[in-house]
């Protein structure tokens, strides 16, 4: 047998070079490169193996671990989990650092690589700085903290234990129904060992992702419900997205009448102009999704996870005889309220059902509601997105609206926490599919400005928008000298409302005071904050700009676009005000018992909507 003498890092970084992935025709790279931050845990290992292959596999560097790793996964989100990244750390605060990235990731079922370093597995020079050491258990290492969060984890203590592991990460990152994050966790003195590796370990190997067929008799069950319905409506997910169904599934919709509402991952699906696009569906989303959801008879749930803020806690869908058909390639995701699953991917499936539906239609009256339902959506929402009257700060939707009259069809927005992803759920209009990027599964503050650069990763030609409140911004903004530094250009529209604007409202709804929320509202202050965020982005090495007023805003994106680097334009906004139309119930527990009358009337008012929740089905 032909045996190559490798360190276990080698043999990983060659291992990794040799994975390619065929999609649309075409074979690429399946590891587009490898984010990287060294320290003790990995820098003389993987560090090493990854400067000797810099040619075939490049080596990013950041600023902070779980920058990288957002990156990495908004990266595998825009590709439409095709092509994957890695991340590489040092061991304990390096690797934890990671965590909540890989969390990310897990949620919203996105693929990711992750090499932390670890510990040394001889545990000869034991206890290595920044090791955890536990009194009563030998193996415990902080690294245990990513086998929650991810979908294969493995500690390799051998370096020949990197071939089992690997094909199992390989399956995972290329497998539709378990892709997630995947830990190799590396200890240290294992990734600098040498072990004679088969030659068969670093043959090509090309990806194709599996479409799974469905089921015969899951398909005719599910004909046979949607034949009954009267009143159908389709939830659109992310998995069409990732299951490229979206022409399939505007074609379902216009022949058989059927309106979508769209989730957080799932928007972008259908064009806005899609005669039968609802829109955004639950507590983030519009009017004509709601309304339709609440009268619908039939829920086909297409590549969702139907997470609360999509069923509005399972308060939205009101009529007595609804049933769910649940169209998933995860059966975990097929089998949730009793739904009747269809196990398969989201294109072959809506192509079947589609087939065996020939002829038939949705009730003529409940399309043309449907219809009636958008228009008059559309036009509410633009009430909201019109300009301020002059002295008054604008909200969230005003510079929604601002940015969308400068907005090209080839634009993507991203974004991820704050006020921003409802008022974007419900106001933004993607012209094409996969122009709305936004991380609800975790809504994850801080994945914004990071997460930007994995999309412009791999969509270089489009122009990225990430719009981002100060809270998130402030949380994690360091990758935005990552931008700069790999040219990767971001257009960063930040929402100044001096605060955590959306949590202060949530506050107040569940009857509790103002408080630690807005700057204002926070009880030990020196000083009030004065944050210069344009002389804050300048230090980073991006453009930046203030605007008083939402053309200026416009403006300012239209010199964003032609800028060579990252620019971060920041406008003042009023942290109050929000859409009051659409939106869904969400539970939010309230106190039973408080000290405060406006506690005891939103426990009452909580009591008698958690009435209304559907529980099982
Ligand atoms: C890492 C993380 N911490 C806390 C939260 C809870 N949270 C959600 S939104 C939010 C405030 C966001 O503030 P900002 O970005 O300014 O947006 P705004 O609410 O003002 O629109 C907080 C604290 C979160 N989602 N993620
Ligand atoms: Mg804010």
């Amino acid at each position: 047998m032909k045996t190559h003498l490798l360190t276990m890092s080698q043999a990983l970084i060659r291992a990794m070079i040799a994975q390619k992935i065929e999609t649309d025709g075409e074979v690429v790279p399946f590891f587009k490169g490898v984010w990287a931050i060294f320290g003790h845990g990995n820098v003389a290992g993987l560090g090493e193996a990854l400067y000797e292959k810099r040619a075939e596999i490049p080596t990013f560097r950041a600023h902070n671990e779980q920058g990288m790793v957002h990156a990495a996964t908004a990266f595998a989100k825009a590709q439409r989990r095709q092509q994957v990244m890695a991340c590489t750390s040092s061991i304990g605060p390096g690797a934890l650092n990671m965590v909540t990235g890989a969390a990310v990731a897990h949620v919203n079922r996105l693929p990711l690589l992750l090499l932390p370093g670890d510990v040394f597995a001889n545990r000869i020079p034991d206890p290595v700085l920044q090791q955890v050491e536990d009194f009563g258990n030998g193996v415990v290492s902080a690294n245990d903290a990513f086998i929650s969060v991810s979908r294969y984890f493995d500690r390799l203590t051998r370096p020949e234990q990197l071939i089992p592991a690997f094909h199992q990460a390989m399956r995972v990152l290329t497998d539709p129904a378990e892709c997630g994050p995947v830990t190799l966790s590396l200890c240290q003195d294992v990734q600098a060992e040498a072990f004679a590796y088969p030659d068969a370990f670093f043959r090509e190997h090309i990806h194709r992702i599996r479409r799974q067929a469905p089921d015969a008799r899951e398909l005719a069950d599910a004909v046979t419900l949607i034949r009954q319905s009267r009143k159908p409506l389709i939830i659109a997910g992310g998995g069409v997205l990732y299951a490229g169904a979206e022409q399939t599934l505007a074609a379902f919709s216009h022949a058989h009448g059927v309106p979508v509402g769209e989730t957080q991952a799932g928007k972008s699906s259908l064009p806005t102009a899609h005669a039968l696009n609802m829109g955004g569906i639950g507590v983030s989303g519009g009017a004509a999704a709601n309304d339709m959801a609440q009268e619908a008879d039939l829920i086909i749930a297409v590549g969702t996870r139907l997470q609360d803020f999509t069923t509005g806690s399972w308060g939205l869908f009101k009529n007595p005889d609804m049933k769910i058909i649940a169209l998933n390639v995860q059966p975990f995701d097929a089998v949730k309220h009793d739904s009747v699953p269809v196990i398969a991917d989201a294109k072959i499936a809506l192509d079947q059902i589609a087939a065996a539906l020939e002829g038939w239609k949705a009730d003529a009256g409940w399309t043309q509601r449907a219809q009636a339902a958008r228009q008059r959506w559309l036009e509410t929402a633009d009430t909201y997105q019109a300009a301020p009257k002059e002295e008054a700060l604008p909200t969230d939707a005003q510079v929604i609206g601002a940015v969308q009259r400068v907005a090209e069809p080839t634009d993507t927005v991203v974004c991820a926490a704050g006020g921003l992803p409802a008022e974007l759920q419900k106001h933004w209009r993607p012209a094409q599919p996969g122009g709305y990027h936004m991380e609800y599964g975790f809504s994850c503050m801080g994945y914004e400005l990071a997460g930007g650069i994995g999309v412009k990763m791999a969509q270089p030609e489009r122009d990225v928008i990430v719009m981002v409140g100060d809270g998130s911004y402030l949380m994690l903004n360091s990758e935005i000298a990552t931008s700069v530094m790999l040219g990767q250009k971001l257009i960063i529209v930040l929402l100044d409302n001096h605060g955590y604007g959306c949590i202060n409202r949530l506050q107040q709804a569940t009857g509790s005071a103002p408080f630690n929320n807005l700057w204002v509202d926070s009880q030990h202050m020196a000083q009030f904050p004065q944050i210069d965020f344009v002389q804050h982005a300048r230090g980073l090495g991006a453009l930046a700009e203030k605007v008083a007023s939402l053309p200026a805003l416009s403006e300012a994106i239209l010199r964003a676009r032609k800028a060579d680097r990252t620019t971060v334009i920041l406008i003042d906004t009023d942290p109050k005000p929000t859409t009051e139309e659409g939106g869904a119930w969400w539970d939010v527990a309230v106190p039973e018992v408080s000290s405060r009358p406006q506690v005891h009337k939103a426990r009452t008012d909580y009591e008698r909507a958690r009435g209304a929740q559907r529980i099982g089905n």
